[in-house]
C-alpha cells in the first residue's frame, strides 16, 4: 500500500520570484494537508548530502550552488497517495516537457532552477522528512 506523506521544498528560484503563496495555494488546492513547514536556507553541506544520489551527474556542483543560493521551504504534506499524486501536481522536472496547471509549467524556469522538489518513493519521503524535521516539528 503507498504511503500517505511526501516530502518537498519550494525552491530558491520560486522564493525569490515571491511564489510561495501561490504554490502553497495551489498545494493546498489539490488536497494535501500541511504536517510541517518552515522558511530555511541549505549549507553546502546539507544540500551535497541531500542530492548525494546525483553526485555523478554533470549537473551537481550547479545544483548544489543553486539550492544553497537563498533560503527555501521545506515541507511535509499528507493526502492519500501521496508520493505520486504530489509528483502529477509538481509535473516533469524539465517545465518545457510539463503539463499545462503543474507547478512547475507555472512556477519554474529551466530544468535546473525548477522551483519545487517533490520526494520519488514512500521510502525517500520518510528519508528526506527526517533530514529536514525533528519529530517534535511535525502536527
Ligand atoms: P526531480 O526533481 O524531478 O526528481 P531529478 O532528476 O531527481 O529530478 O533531479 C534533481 C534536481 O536536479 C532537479 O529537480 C533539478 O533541479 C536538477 N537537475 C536535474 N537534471 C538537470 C539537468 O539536466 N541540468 C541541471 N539541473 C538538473
Ligand atoms: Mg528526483
Amino acid at each position: 500500500m503507498s504511503g500517505n506523506r511526501t516530502f518537498t521544498m519550494i525552491k530558491p528560484d520560486a522564493v525569490e520570484s515571491n511564489n510561495i503563496g501561490n504554490i502553497t495555494q495551489m498545494i493546498s488546492d489539490a488536497g494535501f494537508s500541511i504536517k510541517a513547514m518552515k522558511l530555511t536556507k541549505l549549507s553546502r553541506v546539507q544540500a551535497q548530502k541531500f542530492y548525494a544520489v546525483h553526485k555523478e551527474r554533470p549537473f551537481y556542483d550547479e545544483l548544489v550552488e543553486y539550492m544553497t543560493s537563498g533560503p527555501i521551504i521545506a515541507a511535509i504534506l499528507e493526502k492519500d497517495n501521496a508520493v505520486t499524486d504530489f509528483r502529477n501536481l509538481i509535473g516533469s522536472t524539465d517545465p518545457s516537457e510539463a503539463e499545462d496547471g503543474t507547478i512547475r509549467k507555472k512556477y519554474a524556469e529551466s530544468k535546473g532552477r525548477n522551483a519545487i522538489h517533490g520526494s520519488d518513493s514512500d521510502e525517500n519521503a520518510i528519508i528526506e522528512s527526517e533530514f529536514h524535521f525533528q519529530p517534535s516539528e511535525i502536527v
